[in-house]
């Protein structure tokens, strides 16, 4: 396993799994899940996304970044919620707060194939995920695509952080474990990731 790598599981209890799906939903009115799509091709992905924060990561046919305002409304982010802030500075053992919260919903047929999360000028901070409703079968490979992956489940209230070597590491979602939580009333899964994106200025 690699190092930096930890699963929190059932960090959070029931009673705080509700607290954050409240703050999911206000973020989601101000700022509405929208369909990202693929750079170049314009193939939508089948995860939903929105953010909070400063930043917020968007991918559209003209590529992936951070900005400041939703793609399609056009409006700022709302803020990043206390208590995510809260588990951040709990956990993240970094000097600066976290810029984006990235907000994915999968629908029961949603997935999200291997990658690397390699746009933020800052590598050196952790990120921090959050897993709400049903339970989604994960995977975490190596540096490289052709490294032997691990597979695990990661159920509502579970923490995953990606520090050290792990940051860089292929992961990805291979699937829903439909109808496995009763937390969300349309059911699927939201996944909330945290992350610093630029460098902490200099003192
Ligand atoms: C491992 N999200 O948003 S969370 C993503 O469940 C993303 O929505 C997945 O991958 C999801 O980029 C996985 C766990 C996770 C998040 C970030 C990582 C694992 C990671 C960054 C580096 C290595
Ligand atoms: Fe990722």
């Amino acid at each position: 396993m690699l190092v930096g790598f930890r699963h929190l599981k059932g960090h959070f209890d029931r009673k705080a799994q509700l607290a954050l799906m409240d703050e999911i939903r206000a973020i989601i009115t101000q700022a509405p899940l929208y369909t990202a799509t693929m750079p170049r091709t314009g193939k939508p992905l089948s995860v939903r996304m929105s953010n909070a924060g400063e930043l917020g990561w968007v991918s559209g046919i003209e590529g992936y970044r951070y900005q400041p305002c939703h793609p399609e409304t056009g409006r700022p982010w709302p803020p990043i919620p206390e208590s995510l802030l809260r588990l951040w500075r709990d956990i993240a053992q970094w000097p600066g707060d976290p810029e984006a919260c990235l907000v994915n919903y999968y629908g029961p047929g949603a997935k999200m194939g291997s990658h690397v999360d390699r746009d933020e000028a800052e590598v050196g901070a952790p990120v921090i995920s959050v897993s709400l409703g049903d339970r989604a079968v994960f995977h975490l490979g190596g540096l490289k695509r052709s490294d032997p992956k691990w597979r695990m489940v990661l159920s509502s209230g579970d923490v995953v952080v990606l520090g050290g070597e792990a940051r860089l590491a292929y992961h990805g979602i291979d699937r829903i474990m439909a109808g496995s939580s009763d937390l969300l009333r349309e059911g699927g899964r939201f996944n909330l990731t945290l992350r610093r994106v630029t460098p902490l200025p200099a003192a």
